[in-house]
């Protein structure tokens, strides 16, 4: 786990660069939790990838799991977003990125 739960200030993390604040590079790391901030972006890898939105900032992506990411910005291929429709709210940005994407809320 990366956690950035101690920080009030915004962090940003990679999935694609493998990178984030403070970190130059991770490798391995299953789950990561993001600051007090609600501007706390994640993106993803560079490949099709299904996001799972089931809390506030919070969910799974391609086996990982995030927690208190505002920001969530796909990567550079098709990537499908699964939202629970009452989470619209608090999650200040989805964007698909690049490809053909697809947002489903359920
Ligand atoms: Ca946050
Ligand atoms: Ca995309």
């Amino acid at each position: 786990m990366l956690t950035y739960a101690a920080r009030a200030t915004a962090v940003v993390v990679n999935l694609g660069t493998d990178s984030a604040t403070d970190v130059a590079a991770f490798s391995g790391i299953e789950s990561f939790v993001g600051s007090t901030a609600a501007t706390d972006t994640l993106t993803g890898e560079d490949d099709s990838n299904v996001w799972t939105v089931n809390g506030a900032g919070s969910g799974n992506v391609d086996g990982i799991q995030f927690t208190g990411f505002e920001e969530l910005i796909g990567g550079s291929d098709a990537d499908t977003f699964d939202i629970d429709a009452s989470l619209l709210g608090s999650n200040s940005v989805f964007s698909g990125g690049a490809g053909d994407d697809t947002f489903n809320l359920v």
